[in-house]
């Protein structure tokens, strides 16, 4: 059996799953590379974050000692697909493109990743699952609101892309939100459908939750709606785990947090699909995009397979 043209094999694919785990006909869970990157406005190089998450995920362990077992068996296999071309397209022509290239990978019983460059290339990947899922909350792990209707004149900037989520009706839950301008405070407040944790509500030792995640991570499982698609800005993170950004701010998730909040999303409404991006890879350092692809495994080893099915 070989793997069918368009699909990436052990030397290039996620955690370098080998043959024939990693085919499309068999495989559970589904790897989408979009190096989309237009907008970005601070330090820019996301458009090679999917590659650099792709080349780290190949060294993380693929027994999960927490679970006790090897996530990509449960799944029956990890297939990566070859990186999506955008040949130059930008903004709603780029968005388009990710909606067309995820629609058809989305079928029962299979779980898609997609890993873009800046946030806007989420965009299309939300479009993607809210067709299919048009009950599903969006949770955002964010530093930032993205709630700006334009930023620089450009309704498709990564500072606006979640405008363009409530805009379309669907239900938002922020999570580690602290950089945000006042348009974007009074759309909150004016909007039934947003729920915004700040990173300084639910981190702080001194706020309400005490900075605990057992305090604060059940709370974020109230908001939801229905089914959870995670749209997972690495920024969100503190930045001293994860540095490599297109905007790095201080204050954020650590690495337990993170895990505890995904297991609860999990467990608790399911996750129906996922996408990260906005990791800006600095030569010669590893470890934010290791962090990365590790988080994408432990998160994959957390979601219920077959969930659709139910
Ligand atoms: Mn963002």
């Amino acid at each position: 059996m070989t793997l069918p043209e368009g699909w990436l094999g052990p030397e290039q694919n996620f955690l370098g799953i080998d043959e024939p785990w990693c085919h499309p006909q068999q495989a559970g869970v589904y790897v989408l590379p979009v190096p989309y990157e237009h907008t970005s406005s601070y330090v820019s190089g996301s458009a090679r974050g999917p590659s650099a998450i792709l080349e780290a995920s190949r060294q993380v362990e693929l027994y999960d000692e927490q679970l006790g077992s090897e996530t990509y068996q449960r799944w029956n296999g990890v297939a990566t697909a070859a990186y999506l071309d955008l040949a130059g397209k930008v903004d709603k022509a780029a968005v388009d493109s990710i909606e067309a290239f995820v629609r058809p990978h989305m079928k029962p019983g299979r779980f898609v990743v997609t890993l873009t460059g800046e946030h806007t290339g989420a965009l299309g990947a939300i479009r993607a699952h809210a067709r299919r899922w048009p009950n599903l909350c969006v949770v955002q792990v964010d530093a930032h609101g993205d709630l700006r209707q334009a930023y620089q004149g450009n309704p498709y900037s990564h500072a606006s892309v979640m405008a363009r989520v409530v805009e379309e009706g669907l239900p938002l839950i922020q999570v580690g939100i602290r950089s945000i301008s006042p348009e974007e405070i009074n759309l909150i407040r004016s909007t039934k459908t947003i729920t915004t944790f700040f990173a300084a509500q639910i981190l702080d030792p001194a706020g309400p939750y005490e900075g605990r995640a057992t305090k604060w991570v059940p709370e974020v499982v109230k908001a939801c709606s229905g089914p959870v698609y995670l749209t997972f800005d690495c920024d969100g993170l503190d930045a001293s785990l994860v540095p490599a950004l297109g905007t790095p701010e201080p204050g954020g998730l650590g690495w337990y947090d993170t895990l505890t909040l995904v297991t609860a999303l999990a467990e608790g409404p399911g996750m129906i699909g996922m996408d990260v991006s906005e990791i800006a890879p600095i030569e010669g350092f590893v470890a934010p995009q290791f962090a990365i692809a590790r988080l994408i495994y432990r998160i994959l080893g957390r979601v219920r397979t077959g969930f659709d099915r139910h």
